[in-house]
């Protein structure tokens, strides 16, 4: 039997991820969408590639959760994004509304998967999908740390003229402005980063990271990445079906690591088949530990706020 993932929303970001699996051969994609025939439509347009892309999945598009029963992972990828006029709070209580809609149909016709939260503000929906799913912690994880990661080390290949192969980065908190580079775990095939460029070049790359959704939304006008965050997705999702537990960085509850309880923040963790497998304390300085739990305290007002749709 072949494992399935699901992914529900079929805009940009689902359909870029579900291309992305199904070019990995590892497992059947079905594609869901409020929105009737675009996950059909996606769907089919994908899988009449196969046969020049040479992959052998396959890939269904619904717009109802039938199809998503005995999913291994389902990716979360619906949702809103800021319309003109529109607060980010208007945008948490309207996905907050979506995701809690999402994850009732998840819980009742996929109950043993493991839910990958993609849908922004990305700590707190996951947060609100581990709540309202009663799934364990270790089942519900964040995409973030590895698209903030990869985007660090893209800069510093750039930056450098090397592959981006053996670059290590870490990024840690939340997704968004408070999210923490951590240039002291960041190295080339060894070398520690610091060692490479100047400390000023490695905060502007930091800044950069930290503002690099903006850059592309600034440059599409009507929307924000995708390819990167997709590509970032399948990442993880090879990783929980492949069994290669790796570390990696993604949103994961806390019940106080690093000081911090009852909350989704962006850690290192082991992945394994069954979620995360564990979640790696690092020591951090007084400086980043600051700059952690500001992040947090973000996260955790976000919280509090939709706790009538918790
Ligand atoms: P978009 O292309 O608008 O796709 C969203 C899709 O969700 C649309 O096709 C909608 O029809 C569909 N949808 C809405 N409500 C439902 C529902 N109840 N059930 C099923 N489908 C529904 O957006 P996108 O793909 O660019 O982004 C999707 C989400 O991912 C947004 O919240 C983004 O902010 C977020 N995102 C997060 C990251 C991270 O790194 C965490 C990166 C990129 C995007």
């Amino acid at each position: 039997m072949r494992k399935k993932v699901s992914i529900i929303g079929a805009g940009n970001v689902g359909a870029t991820t579900a291309l992305y699996i199904s070019e990995l051969d590892i497992a059947d994609v079905v594609l869901v969408d409020v929105v009737d025939g675009i996950a059909k439509g996606k769907a089919l347009d994908f899988m009449e590639s196969s046969p020049v892309r040479g992959f052998h999945v396959n890939i269904t598009g619904i717009s109802g959760y039938d199809e998503i029963a005995n999913s291994d992972i389902v990716v979360v990828t619906a949702g809103l994004a800021r319309k003109p006029g529109m607060t980010r709070e208007d945008l948490l209580f309207r996905n907050a509304e979506i995701i809690a809609g999402i994850t009732d149909q998840i819980k009742r016709k996929a109950p043993n998967c493991i839910i990958i939260m993609v849908t922004n503000p990305l700590d707190v929906m996951a947060y609100l999908a581990w709540k309202k799913s009663g799934f364990s912690h270790n089942k519900v994880i964040g995409m973030a740390g590895v698209l903030d990661s990869a985007r660090l080390k893209y800069f510093i290949s750039k930056e450098l003229s090397i592959s981006s192969k053996d670059i290590q980065a870490l990024v840690l908190g939340g997704h968004g402005d408070s999210m923490v580079p951590l240039s002291r775990f960041c190295t080339v095939s060894g070398i520690p980063i610091t060692k490479l460029m100047s400390e000023e070049k490695v905060n502007e790359l930091n800044e950069r990271t930290k503002n690099a959704g903006a850059e592309i939304v600034e440059f599409l006008k009507t929307g924000s990445a995708y390819y990167s965050p997709a590509a970032s997705v399948a990442e993880m999702v090879e990783t929980i079906l492949k069994s290669t537990k790796r570390i990696l960085p993604c949103g994961a509850y806390l019940s106080g690591e690093y000081g911090l309880k009852d909350i989704y923040i962006g850690v290192p963790v082991v992945l394994g088949p069954l979620g995360i497998d564990r979640v790696i304390e690092l020591e951090l300085t007084k400086e980043e530990l600051n700059s952690l739990n500001s992040s947090a305290e973000t996260i955790l007002k976000s919280i509090k706020l939709i706790d009538t749709v918790i």
